[in-house]
């Protein structure tokens, strides 16, 4: 390919690979998107899957006596996978822990992994208004803290309410002017089986499904490993045997608070040896 024409340019960054692309994208505006390259027949087996899970869970809610509508969790299925382990193989994706290991470096962790459902019906989302994914933090930061990466289990289309975003609004520490909102938002429309992969300070939102179909997506949130995790993953997790040593990293274990400084000292001399 030719070189894109340029004067009075001394620094360039350079990528590689596509891996590089997204990530470069994602530092310059906030998100980008990655095909996941799953089969259609792949794709209908997790949109399955993710009802059924969707349907055990709001069941199971009930029994315990909570009802999900009244907290404000009617549209979230709360660590999808430990409900249906299928679902870790979209947590562990290859492609997309290249790109995070771009982003994050090398040792992340998952924070969170919840199945969203916005309703048919233009029914209130709880996520159709706009956030960031560290709420309550107005500050920049010159590398990404955490990313969000929202698996489309359905087409995003501008009717059944794809995810909109203010591209770049994560280099700044206010939420930008209405104005500034409405004149620089994106809506990310994807076919289904895609990552939309955001930085988690960019601010974004769902917006309404005007469908009678529900939309539904699953977001997997990483950190660097300094951020607790929603969750504390090992706690929930009953056999972790099945994990890979780098996956137990990814899920957080290893990462509980020394209790006392004889404790600290002791790991110490674990490292040293
Ligand atoms: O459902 C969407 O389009 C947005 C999801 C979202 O805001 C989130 O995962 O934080």
């Amino acid at each position: 390919m030719t070189e894109i024409s340029r004067y009075g340019v001394l620094e360039t960054t350079s990528a590689s690979d596509v891996y590089d692309v997204l990530a470069e994208e994602v530092r310059l505006l906030g998100y980008s998107a990655l095909d996941a390259a799953l089969s259609e027949s792949e794709l209908d087996r997790y949109s399955n899957l993710f009802d059924e899970a969707a349907t055990r869970y709001g069941a199971d809610a009930s029994t315990k006596d909570y009802n999900l509508e009244d907290i404000n969790e009617r549209d979230t299925v709360r660590l999808l996978p430990t409900i249906s382990p299928i679902f870790w193989n979209i947590v562990f994706d290859e492609r997309l822990h290249q790109l995070l290991s771009r982003l994050l470096g090398g040792y992340y962790i998952l924070n969170q992994v919840n199945g969203l459902i916005n309703r048919g019906h233009q029914s209130k989302y709880h996520q159709a208004q706009y956030h960031r994914d560290l709420p309550y933090q107005h500050f920049t930061s010159s590398r990404p803290l955490a990313i969000n990466a929202l698996f489309a289990l359905d087409d995003f289309t501008i009717e059944n309410g794809a995810t909109r975003v203010i591209p770049g609004s994560h280099h700044r520490e206010a939420f930008p002017s209405d104005e500034v909102v409405r004149r620089l938002e994106k809506q990310v429309t994807v076919r289904r089986g895609t990552f939309i992969v955001l930085d988690c300070m960019v601010y974004h939102a769902g917006s309404t499904n005007l469908t009678v179909r529900d939309r539904r997506a699953i977001n997997h949130v990483f950190t660097i490993p300094m951020l607790r995790q929603q969750f504390h993953i090992p706690s929930v997790i009953a056999d972790p045997s099945a994990f890979s040593d780098q996956q137990k990293k990814i899920l957080g274990y290893g990462l509980e608070e020394y209790r006392s400084v004889d404790d600290w000292l002791r790991s110490r001399k674990t490292k040293a040896v």
